[in-house]
């Protein structure tokens, strides 16, 4: 049981989530095989495409295996967790310089992990079942696998909203905000798939004329707000904007952001701020794999963790707990380069 399950249909290769009572949380050894599979289709002319999808009812990715991270740097030396992160970092760089079009079906829970494997895709398709999310706030780890360049990208400051948030996205706003490139009802992916197999070259035309119009997006009611609350790469600006505004959506996003780790939103602020000047998505990832091997080993992962995936009591106690008491000097520890033979390399280079 890899948890994968990879497959070809006509000109098409499938690359298929199967790890499903976890609801499909990526492991090292899907990243592995999924890189495998990548790798041999590459070269393969019989295929002219990829598409990533899910099997069973209950959503297509809820993030990565953090449990077992938090297990091995609580009883272990850590190894395992970064060995985690590398190859789930290799393979969303692998999907993002892909030579061959790939096609993401974000149909239900798309989150964390799930979102790092679905933006790098050149067509990514929402549905009624999207649920999409960076909710690492939640847990003390930061916004990552290349969300600190595709989220850098987003405009109007949408992408600093959805780090520090966490706020949960349907398909319609993933339409809107540009996060899915088509819209189908659930009920067409069977065609979409079966179509796109026998005629790879015309994914695109397949997907546009089995999408659908969605309902009205809600975040767009919000767009002003959101520009406007979270236009600063200082957190306490952020967090002073939205408790001097009176409206019942800036309340509720002011505690949104005030239950995420302090140190988390930092983090994701300054990687946003240098994601938008990066013009390499491998630098990206060699960047977010340095913070992630210092944000693992901190106390707010393991806490988070806890409070969210172990005890499920959700009130983590964060260390700084004040957004003032995490320094700069403290986010330059995190960003700093690691040592040359410890440092991320892409699958292929
Ligand atoms: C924040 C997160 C994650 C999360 C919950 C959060 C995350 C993640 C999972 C998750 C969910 C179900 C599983 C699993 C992991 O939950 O990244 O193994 O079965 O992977 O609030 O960042």
């Amino acid at each position: 049981m890899t948890g994968i399950t990879i497959s070809r249909e006509g000109r098409a290769a499938r690359l298929s989530l199967s790890r499903g009572k976890a609801l499909n949380a990526m492991t090292r050894e899907m990243c592995e095989a999924a890189i495998a599979a990548l790798l041999e289709w590459r070269d393969d002319d019989s295929i002219a495409a990829v598409m990533i999808d899910h099997t069973g009812e209950r959503g297509f990715c809820a993030g990565g295996d953090v449990a077992m991270v938090r297990r091995s740097v609580v009883e272990e030396d850590g190894a395992e967790g970064r060995a985690f992160f590398l190859a789930e970092y290799r393979l969303n760089h692998l999907l993002f310089t892909y030579p061959k079009p790939v096609i993401t079906f974000m149909d239900g829970v798309t989150m964390g992990g799930g979102v790092g494997i679905s933006l790098p895709a050149a067509f990514r398709v929402a549905t009624e079942n999207t649920l999409f999310a960076m909710p690492e706030g939640a847990i003390g780890l930061f916004p990552d696998a290349g969300a600190g360049f595709t989220f850098a990208r987003l405009p109007n400051r949408l992408g600093q909203f959805l780090a520090l948030t966490g706020a949960r996205l349907d398909g319609a706003e993933c339409l809107w905000a540009g996060l899915a490139t088509h819209y189908l009802e659930s009920a067409a992916l069977d065609e979409a798939k079966a179509r796109i197999a026998a005629q790879p070259e015309s994914a695109e035309a397949i997907l546009t004329e089995l999408s659908t119009t969605p309902p009205p997006a809600r975040l767009a009611g919000n767009a002003d707000n959101i520009a406007r609350h979270f236009a600063s790469d200082r957190l306490e600006d952020i967090l002073a904007s939205l408790d001097a505004d009176d409206g019942k959506w800036a309340g509720k996003e002011l505690a949104a952001v005030s239950a995420k780790c302090p140190t988390t939103s930092k983090v994701a602020l300054r990687l946003l701020a240098e994601g938008a000047r990066r013009a390499d998505f491998a630098e990206e990832m060699a960047r977010e794999y340095a913070i992630v091997c210092r944000m693992i080993v901190r106390p707010d992962f393991a806490e988070g963790v806890r409070a969210v995936l172990v005890d499920k009591d959700n009130a983590p106690r964060w260390n700084p707990a004040r957004p003032e008491d995490v320094s700069e000097t403290m986010l330059d520890a995190i960003f700093a380069s690691l040592p040359e033979n410890e440092r991320w390399t892409p699958a292929v280079s």
